[in-house]
């Protein structure tokens, strides 16, 4: 079953869609939409841009950048305010203070061997006495950091339809994540479907369908307990009939059935595979971060049974263990792609190892 949904303003959307697929230059008649657009119109008249144009997009920036580092706060508050009370208390950076140090690093769930990797890092420029003030010590711990979050940037959307296969345990976010990708997706530009393949909790596939309702996207469903690799079939059908641009797979997460579910993903894998060969272009993994540690024992078990090329790590906001992206990213060698750091639409930000280290450290 697919169902089409169309959002609140069905012509306006409509042609915008279309033109999203189309190749081809923009016809006159869409002009409208560029009429709200200030970057088309600057593109379009040829003029130079106006003044304060640019000033409006970086205000913009600031904005986005600025409620990220809202939402990390209290990550941010355990380790700032911790390396404030370590400089009140020691008065050199030496083996004592360092000792502190990774208490505080593990309280901030960087993880134990992380954190010893941070430390060791950090001892050699002791030594040295190179850190004898709070800013050089948060400027050598974010170089540390930063070395750690070193991984392969994403690999671009090459080919249509882009497909994603999105796993993770339940109540990790998989589903709203999904919602914040397609999302995304319109906003540049590209036209997604959505696949609801948990089909082993009755509300999984309307709570994506509502969700691609909100968004204005087409999920494609089948009844509740169906095969989900038949769903994923199905909607990859109606993906290349369609001519979308990307594909996201919402799965099952059950974890006290952790073989059968392995089993299932691992057949969907297949299916996708056949149907579309090179496909999935991701494997996205879905952690949250108030899980801690734990969340590295999931990568581990779903990086085994279908290969993770991405992670997403959500529930950043609200939480003091957001350290845990350093240690995940460390400890299972997986990129981190995106950041959720809340329950709306926009909440997902495109991972940024430096805003991230910056936002953590207060810098
Ligand atoms: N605070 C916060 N909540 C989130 C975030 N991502 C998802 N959630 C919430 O987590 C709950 C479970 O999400 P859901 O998408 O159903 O998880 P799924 O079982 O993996 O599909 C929902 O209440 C979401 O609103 C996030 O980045 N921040
Ligand atoms: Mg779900």
């Amino acid at each position: 079953m697919i169902r089409w949904f169309r959002p609140k303003e069905p012509e306006e959307n409509e042609i915008k869609a279309e033109e999203e697929l189309a190749e081809s230059p923009r016809p006159e008649s869409a002009k409208p939409l560029a009429e709200t657009s200030p970057q088309i119109e600057a593109e379009e008249s040829g003029k130079p841009e106006p003044e304060g144009f640019p000033a409006t997009i970086s205000e913009a920036k600031k904005g986005l950048l600025h409620r990220f580092r809202e939402r990390l706060s209290r990550t941010r508050k355990t380790l700032v305010d911790g390396i404030d009370l370590l400089f009140a208390k020691h008065p050199f950076v030496d083996e004592a203070f360092l000792e502190e140090l990774e208490e505080l690093l593990v309280t901030a769930d960087l993880g134990v061997e992380t954190t010893l990797n941070l430390i060791n890092a950090m001892q050699e420029r002791v030594r040295r006495r190179e850190l004898g003030q709070v800013e050089r010590l948060k400027a050598a711990l974010k170089a540390a950091m930063l070395e750690m979050l070193q991984g392969p940037p994403p690999r671009p959307i090459s080919t249509r339809p882009w497909v994603v296969l999105m796993v993770g345990v339940n109540g990790v976010g998989k589903t709203t994540t999904i919602a914040k990708l397609a999302h995304r997706d319109r906003q540049e530009g590209r036209v997604p479907l959505l696949i609801a393949a948990d089909t082993f909790r009755a509300a999984a596939a309307e709570q994506l369908e509502v969700w691609g309702q909100r968004v204005g996207v087409p999920v494609v469903r089948q009844k509740y307990g169906a095969d989900p690799a038949a769903v994923v079939f199905d909607g990859l059908s109606a993906a290349l009939s369609r001519g979308v641009d990307t594909v996201y797979i919402d799965t099952a997460g059950r974890l006290h059935t952790k073989v059968n579910l392995m089993e299932e993903l691992k057949k969907i894998h297949r299916t996708i595979a056949k149907k579309l060969p090179g496909a999935p272009h991701e494997v996205m993994l879905v952690l949250d971060a108030t899980t801690g540690q734990n969340a590295i024992a999931q990568a581990r078990m779903f990086q085994e049974a279908v290969g993770v090329t991405g992670i997403i790590l959500t529930k950043l906001d609200g939480t003091a263990k957001g350290g845990v992206a350093l240690a995940v990213a460390h400890e299972t060698g997986i990129p981190l792609r995106f950041l959720g750091v809340g329950e709306g639409l926009d909440d997902l930000k495109p991972f940024d190892a430096e805003a991230f280290v910056d936002a953590i450290l207060g810098l």
